[in-house]
């Protein structure tokens, strides 16, 4: 079988388990990328994310990854709901976070696909991604031809919008690529204009360390008073600029069951969400991303909001 057609294969099986998109690129160093994340780590636009000045070199280079990787095949995984919450009053939660957490249910659709690759083409050493490794998984995505990184800093598609996971499988076998696309933000500046933090710095560039979503997710300490009052309601993530971006009125629903919400949660009211004990959280939360906070995080996010704290 000739490269095309492995191409073909995998694009298929993709789809078939589940992925939106599926697009191929040559795997080498991330030469544009290279010194844009060097300034970015340099100027400390990570904040206390230390994780991310770990394998510079890696994060650059899936060769440093996996030996002898050729390709590197991305993946889109849509999650934007059919429902949302209840109570427009009440603490908001991102949409990525509404159900079970992305890293499982995609990990497992992952191992099916480099299953059905050693199976139906060969023995190929291949390692499987999801937010989980210094990958940059937007560049990738934007070179598999999936889209284009908009100014909030999102892989955005010209068809279905930005809330998608994006996830890879870096192979050492050589496969045809896609082409990259063209960037259909134009004069629009909607999401830098929305930002109540203002951590998009100019376009294409994100502060992490203003991002509501840092401050909400990744902080482990106090949230500093200078951003008190900007929060928007915001208690886990922010979904703001990708839910002022015009490419997003072509979101359509998802199609995972796992992904589908706890009623329960979607109907929280505010003075539940204010009340929510240890026990009500381990019961919502258990399966989600909004683990990461642990339920003294999401306290200390409720008293910032409220302006108790
Ligand atoms: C660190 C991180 C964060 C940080 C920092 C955000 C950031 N933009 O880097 C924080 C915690 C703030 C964050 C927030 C969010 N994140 Co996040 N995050 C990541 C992570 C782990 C690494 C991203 C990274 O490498 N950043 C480093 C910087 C340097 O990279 P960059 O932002 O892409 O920077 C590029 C541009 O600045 C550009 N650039 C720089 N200068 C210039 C100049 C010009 C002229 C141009 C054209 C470009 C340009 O070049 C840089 C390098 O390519 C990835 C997962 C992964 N492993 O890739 C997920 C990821 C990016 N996050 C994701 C999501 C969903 C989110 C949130 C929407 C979650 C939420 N609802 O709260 C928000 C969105 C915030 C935003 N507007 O970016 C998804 C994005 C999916 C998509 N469609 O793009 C990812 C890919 C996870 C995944 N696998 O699905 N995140
Ligand atoms: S996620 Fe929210 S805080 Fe972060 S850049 Fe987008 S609008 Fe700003
Ligand atoms: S809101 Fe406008 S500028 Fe921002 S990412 Fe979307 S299209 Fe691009």
């Amino acid at each position: 079988m000739s490269m095309q057609n492995f191409s073909h294969l995998i694009k298929a099986e993709a789809i078939r388990l589940g992925f939106d998109f599926c697009g191929i690129s040559k795997a080498g160093f991330l030469e544009e990328e290279a010194p844009r994340l060097e300034q970015w780590l340099l100027q400390s636009r990570h904040g206390k994310m230390k994780y991310m000045e770990n394998y510079f070199d890696k994060r650059l280079d899936p060769r440093k990854l996996v030996d002898g990787a050729q390709s590197v095949v991305s993946l889109l995984y849509n999650y934007y709901p059919f429902e949302s919450q209840k109570y427009d009053d009440a603490p908001k939660i991102s949409k990525y976070a509404y159900g079970t957490d992305y890293h499982e249910v995609i990990k497992e659709k992952l191992k099916e696909l480099l299953n059905f690759i050693r199976e139906n083409i060969g023995e190929v050493n291949g390692r499987a991604f999801v937010d989980s490794a210094p990958v940059m998984d937007k560049a990738w995505a934007q070179k598999s031809g999936l889209g284009w990184i908009g100014k909030n800093s999102n892989l955005i598609n010209k068809n279905s919008g930005s809330f998608f996971f994006i996830a890879e499988l870096i192979l050492d076998l050589q496969l045809e690529e896609d082409l990259p696309v063209e960037d259909f933000c134009g004069t629009c500046t909607k999401c830098i204009d929305a930002c109540p933090t203002e951590a998009i710095i100019q376009p294409y560039v994100v502060d992490g360390s203003k991002c509501i979503s840092y401050f909400t997710i990744e902080l482990k300490e106090e949230i500093p008073v200078d951003v008190k009052g900007k929060f928007e309601g915001w208690v886990f993530g922010c979904d703001i600029c990708q839910d002022v971006c015009p490419w997003n009125r072509f979101s359509k629903p998802h199609r995972e069951r796992q992904f589908v919400p706890d009623e329960k949660l979607m109907s929280l009211t505010k003075s539940e969400w204010n009340e929510i004990t240890e026990e009500v959280f381990k019961k919502l939360f258990t399966a989600s991303a909004v683990k990461r906070t642990g339920y003294k995080g999401l306290k200390r996010n409720l008293k910032f909001i409220n302006g108790t704290s």
